[in-house]
Formats: C-alpha cells, structure tokens, sequence
C-alpha cells in the first residue's frame, strides 16, 4: 500500500513570526553576511558587535523531494550597515526551475529578485502581500521599514539553494535609506560577467 504523508498544522505566532514547532531555526548574524554589505567599511566596523540580522524558522517535515512543499517564516531586524538596509543572503534555487511564494505577514521591504543576466526587478512587500517569484530568479529581502520585517515563504522541497552566486556576483541594485527616503541604486561592487 503506498505510503501517504500524514496531513498537519504547524502554527506561525503572528505577533513575533516565529513557528515554536520549526524543525529547523536559523539565525543569521553579519558575520554570515560578510562581504554582501556595498559599504565594505560600514560592515567591517559593525562586525565587532556583529548583530543578528534574520532568523528562519522552517517547518522541515516534508521529505526534500519532488511534488512535496517546504515553508518557513523570515524575521528581518531592522537596521543598517552603512545607508544598505539589514537584508537575507539572497540566492538561486540549486534546482533553478523552482519557483516561490513570499507572504507578508508583518513590517514592510522589498523583495528583490534577479534574472542570471542581472535585469533586476524590486516588489514592495507590506502586511497582506503575495508576491510571485517566478522560476530562474535569484531573490533577496531588504527590510526598509523601523520595526520587524516577517514573512512567510512557501517553496518546493526538492529546490534547495545556490548562495555562491549571489556571493560571488552580488545583486546588480542594492536598496539604501538616504536623506529619509528609500532608493534603489546599482550596486556598486556588481560583479558583471566576463
Ligand atoms: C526563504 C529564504 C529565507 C532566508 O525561505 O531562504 O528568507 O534567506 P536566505 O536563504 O537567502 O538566507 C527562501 O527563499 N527559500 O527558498
Ligand atoms: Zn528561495
């Protein structure tokens, strides 16, 4: 007889973003971020206090493997390192054919997504948006606002990450906080092929 998943309900604490039965939490501080900041200075001098910039808390259930879904809630802190915005990682899906759902369920940013040949597109992310990331685009969040950024993010289980990417190249735009207003501007350490 096959083999059936049971159904379940994990609950996401709508006040703080967190998921009390995550199988797996983690916490990203600057130091994992190092060399991703455009204001190579800025992060060298927050990195003696090194905060925490996110936390993940992934409901991690579900077999890894085509046809199943993984989901998670993002916690962004809000701050800056330098006038960029505390932000994720960001990356490609390994499997890069996997799209993605984002949720917001609290605070207000950015979802910046990224084709591999650097055409950057940003969707502006407050309580109550669904925002699409369509299949090959690289993505990243940026909390722009003064309080918590929460969202939650459904994907599917077998679509693993590629962060060397992003790491290597960086995003060609970054998002700044200037003179009280938030601007996208190009990157200026973009690693452009070739
Ligand atoms: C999200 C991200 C999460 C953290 O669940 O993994 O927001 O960002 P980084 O993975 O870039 O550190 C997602 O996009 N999963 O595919
Ligand atoms: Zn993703």
């Amino acid at each position: 007889m096959k083999d059936y998943l049971s159904p379940f309900t994990v609950m996401v604490n709508l006040e703080d973003g967190t998921i009390p039965k995550a199988a797996n939490v983690q916490q990203r501080r600057l130091s994992d971020l190092r060399g991703l900041f455009a204001d190579q200075l800025a992060e060298a001098s927050l990195l003696t206090k090194n905060p925490v910039i996110y936390q993940v808390y992934e409901v991690g259930t579900n077999p890894p493997e085509e046809g199943h879904l993984l989901y998670s809630t993002t916690v962004i802190y809000p701050g800056k390192v330098g006038n960029e915005y505390f932000m994720t990682k960001g990356h490609y899906h390994a499997k890069a054919d996997r799209a993605e759902l984002y949720y917001c369920l609290q605070g207000e940013g950015y979802l910046l997504l990224q084709t591999p040949e650097g055409q950057v597109n940003a969707q502006h992310m407050t309580p109550g948006a669904a925002t699409y990331v369509p299949p090959y685009w690289g993505h990243r969040t940026i909390n722009s606002g003064s309080n918590n950024f929460i969202f939650l993010a459904v994907y599917p289980a077998d679509a693993g990450y590629d962060y060397k990417t992003i790491a290597e190249k960086g995003f060609a735009s970054i998002i700044v906080g200037q003179g009280g207003e938030t601007k996208l501007i190009p990157n200026p350490r973009y690693q452009v092929e070739g």
